[in-house]
């Protein structure tokens, strides 16, 4: 078990909950694609962007951190909650540390980024901590639908707003730490301006095929075709290649983790034959979506149990060990699909699987194609928010279908 401590003034540590009151009041600002775009533009001023992060930085972590109170006791009071708690006490405080001081002081604005990266380091082992602390749970008090639908709409809220507040530092970390040098000119911090979606789609590709082929003896093959219906080459009737401002490590992420799941699906289903059918992956640009859906011929999952392949609790199982081998870290068991599905949510999107049991799965991830409605979405705390952490066990409105056969003779008896 760790022990953390603040070496911090008393006061300062006994001031936080009136700091997080004050900022829980804000709403969060969600930004635009094209106003990220513009903090890294040719007139971009980072006294604006640091005015900016010092209100909207408290406003989002005192947003969550009042919905990290409202957690159940036997949860919140797990070693490895308490351990993320105090990271976002530690950060908060050391933010507001900059509310007195003059953005035009250019020790002050070098001081912020420094800070920015400290914090960004500080949180970066969340998401592993709070699996923890969900498995401490669930060893001690076992798993019930109730507890889990909470403890998803909880972690759910909270990495989103995770997402959304390291994608402000990197934002701001980057632009200004003074050097300029983007692997494309088209990127303004982690955004590419003309993110080219192929390419992101090969590269997840590669990444997981060499897992792959390190587990297993090979690899299904790649068949990527793309449609953009807004734009075509009139000569050839080809379309032309699709690109949209995006955050390419966001669309890694989740292709990543859709072929690692479709690779896996594959192979244990192709076991006894001599031949994988391909990953199909098809790419389509409209006037208001892009999609990307990828194919597999895995057998695919009950319809049932796809609610499961998103659940933050059922997804801490620990890894069953089959055969002799160790399980490959492959593909499951872990947050992937559920963090992928926020980073789909987190601009307007989505990320959704549609199982063909006998068959295969087909995953999509939609994306908005134009940089207007490529929005944050991030999480408020105000009443509503409030009434999800106080429902307890209330009764079904739907019926439950009885195990038991239904007795007629019981009814005709009576007549
Ligand atoms: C499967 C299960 C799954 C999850 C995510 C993506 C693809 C697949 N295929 O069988």
């Amino acid at each position: 078990m760790k022990f953390v401590r603040f070496i911090m003034k008393n006061t300062a540590l006994a001031n936080v909950p009136k700091h997080i009151d004050h900022f829980s009041k804000f709403s969060p600002s969600p930004l635009s694609m094209k106003q990220f775009l513009d903090f890294g533009s040719t007139n971009a001023c980072e006294k604006t962007s640091f005015a900016f992060l010092r209100q909207e930085l408290p406003v989002r972590l005192s947003n969550i951190m009042r919905e990290i109170d409202l957690l159940p006791d036997r949860l919140l009071s797990t070693p490895s909650v308490q351990l993320v708690q105090s990271w976002y006490i530690q950060s908060l405080m050391e933010i507001l540390e900059f509310l007195d001081k003059s953005p035009d002081d250019h020790s002050v604005l070098e001081k912020f980024v420094e800070t920015l990266v400290t914090i960004r380091n500080r949180h970066n082992d969340v998401v592993p901590t709070m699996a923890q602390g969900v498995i401490e749970y669930k060893d001690a008090f076992g798993q019930d639908p109730v507890t889990s639908q909470n403890i998803q709409y909880f972690l759910d809220r909270f990495y989103m707003s995770r997402i959304s507040i390291r994608m402000l530092i990197n934002q701001h970390t980057l632009i200004f730490d003074g050097t300029t040098n983007p692997a494309h000119p088209s990127t303004i911090g982690c955004i590419d301006s003309q993110c080219d979606v192929t390419e992101v789609i090969r590269d997840a590709y590669e990444s997981a095929k060499m897992l792959c082929e390190q587990y297993y003896l090979g690899a299904p093959e790649l068949e990527l075709r793309e449609i953009n219906g807004k734009e075509w080459v009139l000569s050839n009737n080809k379309s032309l290649p699709i690109y949209i401002s995006y955050v390419p490590s966001h669309l890694y992420h989740m292709l990543f983790e859709l072929f690692k799941n479709a690779m896996r699906a594959t192979i244990e289903n192709h076991e006894a034959s001599k031949t994988l059918p391909p990953i199909k992956v098809m790419v389509a640009l409209g006037g208001e979506d892009l999609s990307i859906k990828m194919s597999d011929r895995g057998g695919g999952v009950p319809f049932r149990k796809i609610e499961r392949l998103f659940s933050y609790m059922y997804s801490t199982a620990p890894r069953p060990a089959i055969g002799n081998h160790q399980r490959a870290p492959l593909a499951g068991f872990g947050y992937g699909l559920p963090i992928s599905r926020l980073y789909a949510r987190y601009f307007q999107g989505d990320l959704q699987l549609y199982p063909m049991e006998g068959l295969g799965v087909d995953a999509v991830i939609h994306m908005k194609a134009l940089s207007t409605d490529s929005v944050e979405k991030l999480p408020v705390f105000n009443k509503t928010a409030l009434r999800h952490y106080k429902v307890s066990q209330e009764p079904n409105d739907w019926c439950v279908p009885s195990k038991e056969p239904l007795d007629l003779a019981v009814y005709r008896a009576a007549k």
